[in-house]
C-alpha cells in the first residue's frame, strides 16, 4: 500500500543534462532532513541506481521495456517496489528525453526539468510542451558558460513567455554553485506535503 504523504517529484531532461549528478548533490544537502528514495528509469542498465544507492539512500532501477517515458502505472509499480513507508521525498529520474515524458502524467506532485548549458538557450522554442508542464527549471552546467554561446537572460525570457510561473535555478551540479537555492525550493515544496 502506498502511503499518501510522500512527496513525489518527476525529474526530466535530455540524456546527459545532469539528472543523476544533480540528484547526487541534492541528496548530499537534504538526506539528513528528509528520507529519500529514487526511482531510476532507463531503457536498460542500472548504473544510475548504483550511483544513487552508494549515497546510502534507497534506489531502484526501473526498466521501461523500450518505452521513452514513465507513465502513472509504471510509477505506481516502482513506488510499490521501493516501498514508500519510510520515504519522505520520492524522485523519479525519468527517461532522458524532452518529448515523450512531457505527455504522460506520472502522478508526481511537481514536475521539474533540467536544461544544461551545452544544449543551448533555444530549447524552449523547440520543445515548448516540456517547458509548459514543469514547475521548475534547473539550468545545469553553468560552469561551462564561458565555452558556449548561452544567453541566460534570453533563455529566461523564452521560458517566461511559455510558463510565467516557472521557477528557474541556474546551477552547476559539478561545483555545487546554485544548488542551495534549488534545494531550499524543493524542501519547501516537500514540507508542505509531508507535514
Ligand atoms: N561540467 C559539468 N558537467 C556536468 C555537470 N553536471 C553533470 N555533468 C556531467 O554530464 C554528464 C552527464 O551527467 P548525468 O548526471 O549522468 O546526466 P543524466 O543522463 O541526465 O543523468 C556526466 O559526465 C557528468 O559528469 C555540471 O554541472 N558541469
Ligand atoms: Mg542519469
Amino acid at each position: 500500500m502506498v502511503k499518501t504523504n510522500t512527496f513525489l517529484l518527476n525529474l526530466m531532461s535530455s540524456p546527459g543534462s545532469g539528472k543523476t549528478t544533480t540528484l547526487l548533490q541534492t541528496i548530499k544537502l537534504i538526506k539528513d532532513t528528509f528520507r529519500i528514495g529514487v526511482l531510476e528509469a532507463d531503457i536498460d542498465s542500472d548504473v544510475d541506481a548504483k550511483k544513487i544507492a552508494a549515497t546510502g539512500v534507497k534506489a531502484i532501477q526501473l526498466h521501461t521495456g523500450g518505452m521513452c517515458h514513465l507513465d502513472a502505472k509504471l510509477t505506481k509499480q516502482g513506488l510499490d517496489e521501493i516501498g514508500t513507508e519510510d520515504i519522505d521525498i520520492a524522485v523519479l529520474e525519468n527517461v532522458g528525453n524532452l518529448v515523450c515524458p512531457a505527455s504522460f502524467d506520472t502522478g508526481a506532485i511537481k514536475n521539474v526539468m533540467i536544461l544544461s548549458v551545452p544544449e543551448g538557450d533555444d530549447k524552449p522554442l523547440k520543445y515548448p510542451k516540456m517547458f509548459k508542464i514543469c514547475d521548475a527549471l534547473i539550468v545545469n552546467k553553468i560552469d561551462t558558460m564561458s565555452v558556449f554561446d548561452f544567453d541566460m537572460k534570453l533563455l529566461k525570457e523564452r521560458v517566461t513567455k511559455l510558463n510565467p510561473k516557472m521557477k528557474v535555478f541556474p546551477i552547476s551540479a559539478k561545483t555545487g554553485e546554485g544548488v542551495r537555492a534549488w534545494v531550499d525550493w524543493l524542501s519547501e515544496q516537500a514540507e508542505s506535503v509531508i507535514k
